[in-house]
């Protein structure tokens, strides 16, 4: 099938739903100029996650880690939301039961526009403290190498979740009860390779939904997708959500849950 076939029928799909759910990783970033994880010039071809992105590297060399967290927090806040955004954040004007969930930590999607977002992996903007658990959003604040606490001097983390660390139990909730009622999963810029996060996908297509994928090459939920478009985000998700809306303009399609 041509890529505009390919448009046409994940339009169809979403056009036909009225619970869907967006899961993104950080390839719907790339197009922001936010480095991925993996694949070429991905954060872990220059840093190794143990060294920075675990509870024990930061027990280990909190310099360092916040090293990392600065030049990425950095990147994120010169950076702009992309059409990939943009377009997530139209479908909840489309779709009165849309809901976001994301991987990413750089809060571009709240910056487009999205409102129901479940962050699982926390984010950049803000810190907490590792001696009194307070949480500020230090957006834009750029941080010194140890930054300290304003309230009691102890030393401040990011407030993102590492690796072997759970994840928020809030969020995970909403977001298995999202993916359990979704009739279609829009995936978009995931490798789908970090957990519990990508049992999402498996979980909405046990429960019935229409699996949507949009990523650069195939990935391991590639096989539980109805269509697969190989391409952008910023170029493809827009186009895909301009032909649904059309179709329910057109009255092909039902929206209302
Ligand atoms: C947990 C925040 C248990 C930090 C992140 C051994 C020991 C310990 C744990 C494990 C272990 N083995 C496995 C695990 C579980 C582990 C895990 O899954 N590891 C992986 C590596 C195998 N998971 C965990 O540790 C989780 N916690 O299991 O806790 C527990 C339970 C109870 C009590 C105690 C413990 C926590 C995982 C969260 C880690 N934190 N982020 C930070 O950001 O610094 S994960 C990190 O990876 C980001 O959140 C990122 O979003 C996520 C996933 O990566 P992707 O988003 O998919 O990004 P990636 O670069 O991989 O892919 C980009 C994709 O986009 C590609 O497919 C590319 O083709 C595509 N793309 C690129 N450009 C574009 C595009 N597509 C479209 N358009 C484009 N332009
Ligand atoms: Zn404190």
């Amino acid at each position: 099938m041509s890529t505009a076939d390919d448009i046409a029928k994940a339009a169809e799909l979403l056009a036909a739903a009225t619970r869907p759910v967006g899961f993104t990783g950080a390839g719907v970033s790339a197009e922001s100029g936010i480095p991925t994880f993996r694949g070429a010039g991905g954060l872990w071809e220059q840093f190794r996650i143990e060294d920075v992105a675990t509870p024990e590297a930061f027990e280990r060399n909190p310099r360092m880690v916040w090293e990392f967290y600065n030049l990425r927090r950095r990147a994120v806040f010169q950076a702009q939301p992309n059409a990939a955004h943009t377009a997530f954040a139209r479908l909840e004007e489309i779709f009165p039961a849309f809901v976001l969930i994301t991987q990413n930590v750089d809060r571009l999607h709240q910056r487009a526009g999205s409102r129901r977002v479940i962050e699982l992996h926390g984010n950049l903007c803000e810190t907490r403290c590792t001696n009194c658990g307070r949480v500020d959003d230090k957006s834009g604040v750029e941080l010194g190498d140890l930054p300290r606490c304003e309230a009691c001097g102890g030393l401040l983390r990011p407030a993102v979740v590492w690796f072997g660390e759970p994840l928020p139990p809030g969020a995970w909730a909403q977001a298995e009860e999202a993916a359990n009622r979704a009739d279609c999963m829009i995936v978009v810029g995931t490798s789908a390779q970090v957990y519990p996060a990508a049992g999402l996908v498996a979980m909405a297509k046990r429960h019935g939904a229409a699996i949507l994928e949009i990523n650069l090459e195939p990935t391991p939920v590639t096989p539980l997708a109805d269509v697969s478009i190989f391409g952008r985000a910023a170029e493809i998700l827009p186009a895909v959500v301009d032909r649904a809306e059309w179709m329910l303009q057109s009255g092909r399609g039902s929206r209302v849950p």
